[in-house]
């Protein structure tokens, strides 16, 4: 998306946020156009040809000049000052103040992100095509971003529970659509919220570091996870989809749908009947036994096709497969039953 572009251009620690924020505590304004082309240049008149490296001071100099800027999109020159803009009046803007009406409309005209920094109001504004974004302190985006931080904790709170539940079944042989469902649930629960979050984290710049960190430890292995559970539980014959195209399906759920196990069932193709029992290929748990490579995982469930004959076979039956050869036999079978022990249901 071109706004979380612009966002990341414009997030704390970047030249082009030094020099708005110089412009701000300078008390001037700025009309900064980042990009240029025929379009550009047909709207602007005035001004001067400058084609200088762009520097955050440089930028506040010549915004104590009136009319706009104009860099080009990759911020690494500045090409014009003090150019009077005029983009077409009869694009509609809901902007009030020269300044930020003219924002608008060369957002909307040249189809490049346009900055303003008003300097009656003392705010930052990105115009992206038809969206106006107003620049927030990052004290006020942490806040959020630490409430959302606390839900992801919860979240992943549960679905480290129901995900140790499923794997108890799975070897018990016990699993339901209802339980598949509810991990499937919970993994997408946390992907929103951590997604949220990174939407933060661009915004925040330098300043969302340490958020990204505490992110990155919740969030790890969650989109593998996922993936996993669809390929395991995926619906095999004539009208197969691909996990890809189930993900999606789940993806397109609204928040409400999400909360409803059955919709979450159906939008995975697991069927109607929550209480179905259903039997996985073995690819999440397999992804449990260390040093294991994904071709390996993938013959030895092609080998074997369930589970339950993963768990049942010994080390010879194991060595049939390719690319398995006694010393990985005994791994994968040392591996599969300690997961066994140390998933027995309480
Ligand atoms: P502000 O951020 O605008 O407060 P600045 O450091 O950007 O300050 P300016 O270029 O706005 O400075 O200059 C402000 C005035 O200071 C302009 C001029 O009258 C005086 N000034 C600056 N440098 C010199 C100099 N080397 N010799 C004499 N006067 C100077
Ligand atoms: P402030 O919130 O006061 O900064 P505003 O929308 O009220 O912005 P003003 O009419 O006060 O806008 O104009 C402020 C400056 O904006 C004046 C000029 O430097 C710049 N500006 C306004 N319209 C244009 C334009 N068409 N092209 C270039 N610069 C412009
Ligand atoms: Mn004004």
């Amino acid at each position: 998306m071109r706004l979380r572009a612009t966002l990341a251009l414009i997030a704390p620690g970047t030249p082009l946020r030094d020099g708005l924020e110089r412009i701000l505590r300078g008390r001037t304004g700025a009309l900064i156009v980042l990009g240029n082309d025929r379009t550009v240049e047909s709207l602007t008149t005035g001004g001067f040809v400058l084609d200088v490296p762009f520097t955050a001071t440089g930028l506040r100099e010549l915004a104590k000049m009136d009319g706009a800027i104009i860099v080009d999109k990759d911020l690494t020159r500045i090409l014009r000052a003090a150019v009077h803009l005029m983009p077409d009046q009869r694009i509609p803007t809901d902007e009030t103040g020269t300044r930020h009406r003219t924002a608008d409309r060369v957002a909307k005209q040249t189809g490049h992100p346009v900055i303003s920094v008003s300097q009656s109001m003392q705010i930052i504004a990105a115009y992206v095509g038809e969206t106006r974004h107003v620049l927030e302190d990052s004290g006020q985006i942490l806040s959020r971003a630490n409430q959302a931080l606390a839900t992801l904790e919860r979240y992943k709170l549960r679905l480290d529970e129901v995900s140790t539940t499923l794997s108890a079944l799975e070897i018990e042989d016990l699993v339901t659509v209802r339980d598949v469902a509810v991990v499937a649930q919970r993994l997408e629960m946390v992907t929103r919220i951590a997604r949220e979050i990174e939407d933060y984290v661009l915004e925040l710049g330098t300043d969302g570091r340490l958020l990204s960190l505490q992110l990155e430890e919740l969030v790890t292995g969650v989109d593998a996870e996922r993936e996993l559970v669809i390929r395991d539980y995926v619906g095999t014959g004539r009208k197969a989809r691909s996990a890809q195209a189930l993900l999606a399906h789940l993806e397109s759920l609204s928040p409400t749908e999400l909360v409803d196990p059955l919709a979450v069932a159906k939008a995975l193709a697991l069927g109607e009947h929550l209480d179905a029992a259903v039997a996985p290929r073995g690819y999440r748990l397999l992804a449990k036994v260390p040093r294991l490579p994904a071709p390996v995982v993938d013959r030895l469930v092609e080998h074997f096709g369930t589970l339950q004959k993963l768990l049942s076979a010994g080390v010879d039956d194991l060595q049939a497969v390719e690319g398995v050869g006694e010393l990985r036999a005994r791994s994968v079978r040392e591996g599969l039953s300690r997961l066994a022990e140390s998933t027995i249901l309480e």
